[in-house]
């Protein structure tokens, strides 16, 4: 290890060497974000003014809708043009989507190794049941390193869609025909968050009955996002939407809402922060004790946290 590493996280020293490229002390501080090293707060602190201003893609959908498959032709589309690209993929810690990471493996398999690629797999949840803060952290974090561009794959459960929608810059719903994506069933959050909607397996017959309705709703709410046909596995559809994920990308516009997103940012982080030494199992543990005493009482007992 470099002596940079010795002892305390020297910021001045990591933050060029991540800058210019170095994946071993990227990854390196990542696990230090994810651990919460005693100075990694310091670190995020000591990240250049400049940061904010590299692009994050957030491609959101069902487990099984073709995300990393998709993602896997992008970066292959990207890399043909000579960009550097961070994917973070955020699995549900959910033990029934256990296999998810494994899947994305197999799928990006081939770009592991490739050293304009830099994939990293992260737990969903945190304790608080958003996103988990360090999604937040470690995309801030890979603002500062060389990449043009930073994908984040979430799987669309609960609210995870709706929130990586914050700190993404383009949002990419994709859907799949034949799957229950219909309209009826699809969460109205969906439609709030997608700047582009992508129908993915359009091999499948239903495809056209899907984007036919997903148009028709479009039309009806006066909401002009775009509605993208794709075929992951042949890579088919995709270099269209990479030109609309271009497009979205340099929409000025967007500039606007800015403030309140990083406000929804930084209200996580701070709710993340004050709660963190606050565990369920360390009140009841302490209510257990406490209930056997005929005076106890909840408000008393919450004042001693707040
Ligand atoms: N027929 C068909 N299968 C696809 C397409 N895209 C992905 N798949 C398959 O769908 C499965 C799930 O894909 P994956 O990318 O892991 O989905 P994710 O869970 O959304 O990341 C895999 O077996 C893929 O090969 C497509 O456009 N057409
Ligand atoms: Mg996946």
């Amino acid at each position: 290890m470099t002596d940079i590493f010795l002892s305390k996280i020297n910021s001045t020293k990591i933050i060029p060497s991540i800058r210019q490229g170095d994946r071993r002390i990227l990854s390196r501080c990542i696990s230090w974000i994810e651990n919460e090293h005693a100075d990694y707060l310091e670190l995020l602190q000591s990240l250049p003014a400049d940061y904010s201003t590299r692009k994050v893609i957030g491609i959101t959908g069902a487990p099984g809708a073709g995300k990393s498959t998709l993602i896997d032709v992008l970066i292959g589309h990207l890399i043909s043009e000579h960009k550097k690209i961070a994917v973070i993929c955020v699995d549900p810690s959910s033990p029934f989507h256990f296999g998810a990471l494994l899947g994305d493996r197999i799928r990006m398999n081939k770009w592991f190794n490739h050293e304009d690629v830099f994939i990293r797999s992260l737990a969903s949840r945190g304790n608080l049941g958003g996103l988990n803060p360090k999604v937040i952290e470690i995309t801030d974090l890979l603002k500062a390193a060389d990449f043009d561009y930073i994908i984040i794959e979430t799987v669309g459960v609960g609210q995870n869609e709706v929130e990586v929608a914050a700190i993404a810059d383009t949002t990419i719903v994709v859907l799949t025909p034949g799957s229950g994506d219909d309209i009826q069933t699809m969460k109205a959050g969906l439609m709030e968050i997608a700047d582009i909607f992508v129908v993915n397996k359009s091999d499948h017959e239903q495809t056209d009955n899907l984007v036919k309705n997903l148009q028709g709703i479009l039309i009806q709410d006066q909401q002009p996002i775009p509605v993208l046909k794709t075929i992951a596995t042949q890579g088919e559809g995709v270099r269209e939407l990479w030109n609309q994920i271009k497009i979205d990308l340099s929409d000025e516009t967007k500039n606007a809402h800015k403030p309140e997103l990083l406000a929804a940012e930084a209200y996580q982080l701070i709710q993340y922060q004050r709660m963190k030494d606050l565990s369920k199992e360390d009140l009841s543990k302490d209510i257990r004790e406490l209930i056997q005493h005929e005076q106890f009482n909840l408000y008393q007992l919450i004042s001693k946290y707040t």
